[in-house]
């Protein structure tokens, strides 16, 4: 542990700087990111290239009456005017969704959320088709809208989704998991039992490149290229395939570098179906980039979950299950993305990091006359919202039992010699060691001392909170036996090329929006092989130069195509092991591999290194009996299981009493991703999380009026954290590795996120304690603060 110069103690025992593989290195693309010399989508400047505007619904729900573009076609520099109509004509009105709705790619009967897609129109420039939209006469027909995800039941209500044949209400689905009989066994037996109504509220990733996409269809050799901002470009390649009907070796999707992505952009937008659909007519490439206001209006959401959660315990304070029942906010088309089987991610890990007797969660979701969306902002798959669950509904029951949270922690987690732990509601964490975790972020954070502190100021009247929280995640989707997205089974592929020289390409499925995937994709395979990361070339976001794998999110990179790296860099060591064998004249067993070179047993002069192997590989000497020359390989890696990295976050609060503004001094954070490839990109990971649940605890919420006009279109109103409102981070960390990752190691890019609402909810509410609250809904704004402390019921 070392104390840096601000008083900040953080616990450092990487092997650092090792200079072939693992260890804290400087992001290979940190020059072009620093220099402005980044390549995006916005960036395509294509001979000929038209730009396309999208129409959007000024109403949440209505009927579409006429639309008429006779004046837009008029203006001289329109080329194209599209219609719901004239894409239903083509059977491309409605598209799949991921989560097997379908979405309408243009309204035609009618409109289902404000911002929603109705007409779209291409012109020479930007600014010519955006002043074409406004000569596009649309006649709507209001209807009464949903937007109170509590009454989108009710038999009165308003059926949003009448173009899905029989449907006469605005059930979405219904999902259960785990033993209710049992759950309700053991409430009906504990001595404590303690319910709190728990509203995750509506939130948006808003990445700082919206999306956008250049399409463009070459009419010569039938080749569609779709440059898109995507997290997953394979999966797109094959749904354009499925829904347009062209074929798949015929169209490539890259991405090139994103602006962060956050979940943002794992769905198909409307837009970029626009984009092909407008390139196809005009014969010319077209590009559509979408401004702020219509992606935090019109693209993927996440959260928007009302739980009742409730825990049942011995007085003592040892919980016997957890209960929870969700109203799941869907906006106007499932639009989530989640292995088929999990039409509501991965929330069944709400069992957290407790060794429980009974569990069990039953879902509504539903239809309402919002945006789409759900699964996005570092959300693994719906963890967020089950860890907030559970991690306040744990410290609500510490509240009642007036019991210490980090002791209440301490003494329910699943114990180590209990991994692998199977979970009440079925899920199988590989590995964990939470106790050492959690006495680390004490002793970081001087646990103790706060609390001495806290009780001196309570006397004073200061309204000081300590908020503790502990997440165990459920990351790497997924093995395909029972994950898959539209039937494409949840493996990745990796290739890896050695050049004669020793330099090394190696290409990857997945796709980088800010993770840094050039450098520890190229550390991963530098570990392996010894190459110099330098010399190892990460290849990635183009369908036409990278192996199938299903793409970026649920921080699934590391766990699924990293573990592939690793794989095929030890495939293609087996095979420079054979080489060697020859080049040295020993048989194979007698060599022995150190970082880079193979030598001969017991003698040390007597070596080869993986760059004299790979030229003998491709040159003109013999090569042992039966292998082929060149040094390469590929693979397919199914993952046996996913990763559980934990962690352990303590959050101090301060709140001025006059004005109710929350104030996070500091936040202590001790991350266990497993091996850990690059400290410095976890670190920064981490920062990055942490400071998106300063956001989401504090500031940001989609809101809507009862019309479903929605208030947050802008960065004004939808409030994101800057470097003011957070203190500087504490970083610590444990190790537990992977039992079943090849080289240890656990997803972490969305941990902090996931990890860090809840701590600081609790700090928040654990502050409040003098007035008697035991609960506040997100995000804690003053004024709603200043209403709790008013003791007037939070807003929903
Ligand atoms: N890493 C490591 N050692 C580990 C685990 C991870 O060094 N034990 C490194 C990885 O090599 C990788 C990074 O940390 O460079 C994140 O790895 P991983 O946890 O596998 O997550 P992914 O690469 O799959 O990234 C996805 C995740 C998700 S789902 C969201 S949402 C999110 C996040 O990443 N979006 C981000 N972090 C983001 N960071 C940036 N800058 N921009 C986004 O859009
Ligand atoms: Cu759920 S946001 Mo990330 O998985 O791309």
């Amino acid at each position: 542990t070392t104390v840096a110069s601000n008083g900040h103690r953080t616990a450092f025992v990487d092997n650092d700087r090792k200079p072939t593989g693992h260890g804290r290195m400087l992001r290979k693309e940190d020059p072009r990111f620093v220099r402005g010399k980044g390549r995006y989508v916005d960036d395509l400047q294509l001979p000929g290239m038209l730009h396309l505007a999208i129409l959007r619904s000024p109403l949440a729900h209505a009927r579409v009456l006429s639309v008429d573009t006779t004046l837009a076609e008029a203006h001289p520099k329109v080329r194209l005017v599209v219609t719901g109509a004239m894409l239903a004509e083509k059977g491309l009105a409605w598209m799949p969704t991921l989560s097997n709705d379908v979405q309408a790619v243009l309204a035609t009967d009618k409109v289902r959320f404000q911002g929603q897609e109705v007409a779209f129109v291409v012109a020479e420039d930007r600014y010519s088709a955006r002043d074409a939209l406004e000569l596009i006469d649309v006649e709507y027909e209001a209807l009464d809208p949903v937007i109170d995800v509590r009454t989108a039941l009710s038999p009165d209500a308003p059926v949003i989704r009448d173009d899905l044949e029989g449907k006469s209400d605005n059930h979405c689905f219904d999902w259960e998991t785990g033993d209710a009989a049992e759950t309700d066994a053991v409430f009906a037996r504990a001595d404590v039992v303690v319910s709190e109504d728990i509203v995750y509220p509506r939130v948006h990733p808003a990445p700082m490149e919206t999306c956008g996409a250049v399409a463009d269809y070459d009419a010569v050799d039938g080749k569609l290229t779709l440059w898109s901002t995507t997290q997953a470009p394979h999966a797109h390649r094959t749904l354009y395939a499925l829904v347009a009907g062209l074929p798949e070796h015929k169209i490539r999707v890259v991405s090139p570098d994103i602006g962060g992505g956050f979940g943002n952009k794992v769905p198909i937008y409307p837009g970029y179906v626009c984009a092909i659909v407008g390139s196809l007519l005009t014969g010319k490439p077209v590009k559509w980039m979408e401004d702020r206001a219509e992606n935090l209006i019109s693209t993927g959401f996440a959260r928007d979950y009302v739980m009742r959660g409730e825990i049942a315990a011995t007085r003592d304070g040892k919980i016997l299950a957890i209960r929870t029942n969700v109203l799941a906010d869907h906006g106007a088309f499932n639009g989530t993305a989640a292995p088929v089987k999990y039409p509501a991610g991965f929330f069944g890990v709400f069992t957290g990091s407790y060794d429980l007797e009974a569990a069990h969660c039953k879902m509504t979701a539903v239809y309402t006359n919002k945006a789409p969306g759900g699964v996005a902002y570092a959300c693994s798959f719906r963890i967020t919202e089950a860890v907030y669950l559970v991690e306040r509904i744990v410290n609500c029951l510490a509240f009642e039992l007036d019991m210490d949270p980090v002791e209440l922690r301490m003494k329910n987690f699943i114990r180590p010699e209990q991994f692998p732990y199977r979970t009440k509601t079925g899920w199988v964490y590989d590995s964990g060691n939470y106790a050492p975790t959690m006495e680390l972020a004490k002793q970081l954070a001087g646990y103790d001392e706060l609390r001495a502190e806290q009780a001196e100021k309570r006397v004073r009247g200061e309204l000081m909170g300590i908020g503790v929280s502990f997440f165990t995640e459920a990351v790497g989707a997924g093995p395909r036996k029972d994950m898959d997205i539209l039937g494409l089974g949840m493996a990745d592929g990796c290739e890896l090329r050695v050049h004669p020289t020793g330099k090394a390409v190696v290409r990857l499925s997945v796709q980088t929006q800010g993770q840094g995937h050039e450098t520890t994709f190229a550390q991963i395979v530098a570990e392996e092989l010894g190459i110099p990361p330098q010399d190892i070339e990460v290849v990635h976001g183009d369908t036409d130069q990278t192996p199938f794998g299903l793409g970026t999110y649920g921080s699934r990179s590391t766990p699924v195509s990293g573990a592939a790296a690793a794989l095929v860099a030890r495939k293609v060591r087996d095979k420079a092991k054979l080489i060697a064998s020859g080049m040295l004249e020993v048989s194979v067993a007698d060599l022995e591999w150190e970082k880079g070179s193979f030598r001969v047993a017991g003698d040390p002069n007597a070596s080869v290194t993986i760059q004299d192997i790979a030229m003998r590989a491709h040159g003109a000497g013999d090569l042992p009996e039966g292998v082929e020359g060149g040094l390469e390989a590929q693979i397919c890696y199914n993952p046996e299981n996913l990763t559980y990295p934990h962690g352990a976050y303590i959050c101090v609060v301060d709140i001025d009493p006059g004005t109710a503004k929350v104030t996070v001094r500091r936040f202590v954070a001790v991350d266990d991703c497993g091996t850990r490839i690059n400290p410095m990109i976890i670190e920064g990971q981490v920062h990055g999380g942490l400071t998106d649940g300063v956001g989401m605890a504090l500031m940001e919420m989609i809101a809507f009026d009862e019309d479903g006009n929605c208030l947050s279109g802008s960065l004004m109103d939808y409030l994101i954290p800057t470097a003011l409102e957070v203190p500087d981070w504490e970083t610590g960390f444990t190790v537990t590795p992977s039992p079943h990752h090849p080289i240890g190691a656990k997803g972490v890019g969305e941990s902090a996120t996931v990890g860090s609402p809840p701590a600081i909810v609790n700090a928040v509410v654990d502050a409040l304690a003098p007035f008697g609250i035991r609960h506040a809904d997100m995000p804690l704004t003053p004024s709603r603060v200043w209403e709790a402390m008013q003791g007037r019921p939070v807003p929903p």
